[in-house]
């Protein structure tokens, strides 16, 4: 049997830019789809976060999976697929989707800094990474994302996750799989809707170049980086009622009995019903503040 080797279709625009050494930055597609935020808020933000890819002067490459195809940069056709996929799609189902040719399958953030690597494209900007679940002890739950941080060489560029998360096992994770954990002009390890988990962030950097020289200096040829931007201060959700929302999402999964890759969306969509839409702006607004930070990072490494 021949190697699979047309499984990777990079977009044009992308290749090209990549091939002038020109500022790429690769982009997930699970928060874009329905799985990630409600119709249409979802394509509001997949506008928003490439527009401002573009406008810090990178090129957006958002990845997917589009018939049995690793896509990186979609078409615009493409595009309207990916904002109704429903199937996730981690790192190890990067395999299966391509081996039984999925028609539409939405990338996580694990898959996501996989296609970077393979793309040969440096930065990737994301809403909030998968983590350590809380009752990790019970139920073993760890994101693929924390493994595939330390396997790509690639900077992930996050407001850090949301609290549904035990946070500081999150750490503690990142800090064995010798990945460095970078604040952007910032001290604490952000919590998403709201700046400040609580929790330090190991590292603080002011600006894109210091990202970039971490980066550059990494001592294991294959580990990536985590810039962690919090949430801009406008746009952060009263704490109040996050902690109200948040506990409120919790007890649903517990009653919900549902485990594996379904936990996440799961606690999305309760989360999003009980702030009743308030907590979408906000996602919104930290998604395309982390985009504009990436296309910086992706400028300052392409210098
Ligand atoms: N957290 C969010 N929004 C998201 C996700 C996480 O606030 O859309 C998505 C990302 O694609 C992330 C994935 O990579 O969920 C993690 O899923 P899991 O916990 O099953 O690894
Ligand atoms: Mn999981």
């Amino acid at each position: 049997m021949s190697a699979a080797v047309d499984v990777l279709a990079v977009h044009e625009e992308v290749r090209t830019a990549l091939e002038e050494g020109r500022p790429v930055v690769a982009m997930e597609s699970t928060i874009y789809s329905t799985l990630g935020l409600p119709v249409p808020h979802n394509a509001e933000a997949l506008r928003r976060c490439q527009a401002a890819v573009r406008e810090g002067g990178a090129v957006p490459a958002v990845t997917a999976v589009v018939d049995g195809r690793w896509v990186v940069g979609l078409a615009p056709e493409q595009e309207e697929r990916v904002l109704h996929g429903t199937r996730k799609v981690a790192e190890r189902d990067l395999a299966v989707a391509a081996a039984q040719r999925w028609d539409v399958g939405v990338t996580t953030v694990s898959a996501s800094v996989a296609l970077a690597h393979r793309a040969g494209i440096e930065v990737f900007a994301t809403g909030g990474i998968g983590g350590v679940h809380r009752g990790v002890e019970v139920s073993g739950d760890v994101s693929a994302d924390l493994d595939a941080l330390a396997q790509h060489p690639v900077v992930t560029v996050c407001a850090g996750a949301k609290s549904f998360l035990d946070l500081a096992r999150t750490l503690e994770h990142l800090e064995t799989a010798g990945v460095p954990v970078l604040g952007w002009r910032s001290d604490d390890f952000p919590a998403f809707y709201v700046r400040s988990s609580g929790l330090p962030v190991p590292h603080r950097v002011e600006d894109a170049q210091s990202v970039a020289r971490v980066l550059r200096h990494r001592s294991r040829p294959q580990t990536g980086v985590l810039l962690t931007v919090p949430i801009p201060a406008e746009d952060e959700l009263d704490p109040a009622r996050h902690d109200a929302a948040l506990a409120a999402a919790l007890r649903a999964v517990d009653e919900s009995g549902i485990t594996g890759a379904a936990v996440t969306p799961y606690v999305l969509e309760r989360l999003g019903r009980e702030t009743e839409g308030s907590s979408v702006p906000a996602n919104l607004a930290l998604a395309e503040s982390n985009a504009r930070v990436a296309a910086q990072v992706a400028t300052a490494l392409a210098g």
